[in-house]
């Protein structure tokens, strides 16, 4: 409690003032593995040089080695996606202000002063968006063209969202909660970035408006001063630099929830390319995922016996089991787990297999503990989401 209220007075007294352009680019450029790949890597403010999607709205990837690095990703690496150009190059957290209006009792103006009166709440969680991955779609799908470094996990520091619902006191009518954050759209015709999540969801232990991020102020374009935090849930949730929180009476129909960041409504979630006229609902929960960490794709390695690391995470459940195959998913070992830090956060695994000469395809696959386990087929929406397939490794041992 004492900590987290310093590392809020730290995030309280920076008022960070940035161009939102990169300092370098065009020094190094990588290829991601599919068509039009190519990413110039580029340093923005706050940050170390990041694979460049797009400049304006900054959209920027973790390059992949860096989650070999420890369980949390560093904030100066973590990735970074704006849907609207308008982003403030200066927010002043000593003036900030969350407006929480609506269907409300009582209108609240909430400085970050007051959030720091308030109960801490913190946890690790894994922030991903609900494209990563998408590069790999097959077949391919528009969108942005993510491979799979849309995501990072941090130590969140805030309050809980219900408990500042709970001070302005819900009106019986409030159906869902909407979130606004300060940036908006070059052209009026252009519809603002709002997200709303059913009541339920919203009230939930766990939701939080967050003020630090492994333990310090939020890198601005990470959504400084304070951001939503939806643990389990896809990111596209997670409102950043929080200006507006609306009580709704109704379900939200703006362009954001209605049109946008829909998912199929079938089994699976999927339907067989070019489909059309299904049913969607708006996306929710992440998917169970698991990854190698310490080499790539198309790595040599030595003969003999090597040790592969990685990473795992769900939806909240937590990780119960990761599996490791050297033969394309015929043959699984068990992998040890590492640290538990919390069921919304990257688990680390490894596992020792014994490498022998020739071309292996390495798999590895991860279990929840609800019983979700990833599966070799990829599934497929128009939108690229929740990607979750078994992610195999083509490697050279020799
Ligand atoms: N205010 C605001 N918040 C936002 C968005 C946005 O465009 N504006 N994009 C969302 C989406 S889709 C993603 S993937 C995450 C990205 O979080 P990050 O930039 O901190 O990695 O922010 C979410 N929050
Ligand atoms: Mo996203």
């Amino acid at each position: 409690m004492q900590l987290a209220r310093r590392h809020f007075l730290a995030a309280a007294g920076s008022a960070a003032t940035l161009a939102l352009l990169p300092r370098r680019g065009g020094a190094q450029t990588i290829h991601l593995p599919f068509e039009n790949g190519e990413r110039p890597v580029v340093a923005f403010p706050q940050k170390r040089p990041l694979l460049l999607l797009t400049p304006r709205p900054p959209q920027l990837e973790t390059p992949f080695a860096v989650f070999d690095n420890g369980v949390v990703t560093a904030n100066d690496a973590f990735f970074v996606r704006w849907h609207e150009a308008q982003i403030p190059e200066k927010v002043d957290a000593t003036t900030h202000r969350i407006a929480v209006t609506g269907a409300v009792n009582r209108a609240l103006s909430l400085s970050l002063d007051d959030l720091a009166g308030m109960e801490t709440i913190e946890y690790l969680a894994v922030n991903q968006c609900s494209g990563n991955g998408r590069g790999l779609s097959s077949p391919r799908v528009a969108g942005g063209q993510w491979e799979n470094g849309a995501m990072g996990n941090a130590r969140w520091t805030g309050v809980r969202l219900r408990d500042v619902l709970d001070r302005a006191g819900l009106k019986p009518s409030a159906k869902q909660v909407q979130f606004n954050g300060l940036d908006g759209p070059v052209l009026p015709s252009t519809p603002p970035f709002r997200k709303s999540l059913d009541l339920a969801v919203a009230q939930a232990d766990d939701v939080m408006i967050a003020y630090a991020m492994n333990d310090a102020p939020l890198p601005l374009l990470n959504g400084y001063p304070v951001r939503l935090i939806v643990p389990g849930w896809y990111s596209t949730y997670w409102v950043k630099m929080l200006a507006a929180v609306t009580v709704l009476d109704h379900v939200d129909d703006n362009f954001w929830m209605k049109s946008a960041y829909r998912i199929p409504d079938t089994p699976d979630n999927s339907v067989v390319p070019g489909a059309t006229g299904f049913p969607t609902i708006p996306i929710n929960r992440m998917r169970v995922r698991s990854f190698i960490t310490n080499f790539a794709d198309s790595a040599t390695l030595q003969a003999g016996p090597q040790t592969v690391r990685g990473i795992a995470f769900d939806g909240g459940s937590g990780i119960a089991r990761v599996e490791l195959s050297s033969d394309g998913g015929t043959t699984w070992l068990d992998a040890a787990l590492e640290q538990d830090y919390g069921n919304y956060s990257f688990r680390r695994w490894n596992a020792t297999f014994d490498a022998k000469p020739g071309l292996r395809a390495l798999a590895v696959r991860a279990t929840a503990n609800d019983g979700a386990i990833q599966t070799p087929k990829a599934g497929w929406n128009p939108s690229g989401y929740l990607r979750n397939v078994i992610e195999t490794y083509a490697v050279t041992v020799q």
